[in-house]
């Protein structure tokens, strides 16, 4: 129970095939309430079904992170249930399906900014949030990608929006840390989620990574969930700003 008693607000679940759903059932297994968000009206009966996969206090509340309001009502009602948070697990991305294929040159300037905002902003805007209710400080974590670090076909303005993301988490983690604030990024390989599947090709890059890496097999949202939870419990309370790569090696390879 490497999460015993710790709060853990969890943004990013879609189905039971996210990679934030993993996260959240693992950090629950392993003692820590959790509060899960949706992002609108049109959601929330979906939201409620996954809830009901967690224990008794699970929270869930309504979250649009383009919308200031929802999020500081977020955590306004975060500080009412509970007495204080633990951790943040940052699991969203948005970008428009035309941006993710093609020619990076091509993005426009709408679709540029609105990765930028949903992906690589938010982290930002819920990091100062929660910096006020981590009393006892706490441990903040975003995903990434290769394609934030190198150039990977296809990605394109999202891999703009990960280097952003990635960059704000390491700024994040030098002015939080003399709050106790840890913050730090995992990098999986890729997986077949919702949101991988606006991927075209996804087999063939799945098929690729798993011949190539070291492990020789592709990752779960279970292998990520398990590193999530090392970062956010007291196993890892002297490691910031940095980066996980949980793609079983696939980041080593030169060529
Ligand atoms: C988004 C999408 C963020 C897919 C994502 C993502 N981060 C990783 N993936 C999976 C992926 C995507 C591409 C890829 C490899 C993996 C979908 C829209 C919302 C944001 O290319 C090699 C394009």
């Amino acid at each position: 129970m490497i999460l015993k008693d710790k709060n853990i607000l969890v943004l990013g679940i879609a189905n039971h095939r996210s990679i934030a759903y993993a996260i959240a059932k693992f950090c629950n297994e392993q003692g820590a309430n959790i509060c899960l968000t949706f992002q609108n009206e049109r959601l929330r009966r979906n939201a409620e079904k996954l809830a009901k996969d967690f224990g008794e206090g699970t929270l869930l509340l309504p979250c649009d992170v383009t919308v200031e309001e929802e999020v500081a009502g977020l955590f306004a009602e975060i500080g009412k249930r509970w007495e204080r948070l633990d951790g943040l697990v940052h699991s969203i991305a948005f970008a428009n399906q035309e941006d993710l294929k093609g020619d990076y040159v091509d993005t426009s300037r709408d679709g540029w900014l609105m990765a930028q905002e949903i992906s690589a902003f938010s982290l930002t805007q819920l990091a100062r949030h929660a910096k006020d209710l981590m009393k006892d400080g706490g441990s903040i974590i975003c995903m990434s990608y290769l394609g934030g670090e190198r150039v990977v076909q296809n990605y394109n303005v999202m891999g703009v929006a990960k280097a952003s993301l990635e960059m704000s988490a390491r700024y994040l983690a030098h002015n939080l840390g003399p709050h106790g604030i840890r913050v730090n990024i995992v990098s999986p390989g890729p997986i077949k989620t919702l949101a991988a599947s606006a991927v075209a090709g996804l087999k063939s890059i799945l098929d690729d990574v798993r011949e190539r890496n070291p492990l020789r097999r592709n990752v779960s949202q279970e292998d990520v969930a398990k590193v999530s939870a090392f970062l956010l419990s007291d196993l890892s309370t002297a490691v910031t700003g940095e980066t996980i790569h949980v793609d079983a090696g696939y980041h080593t390879i030169g060529m």
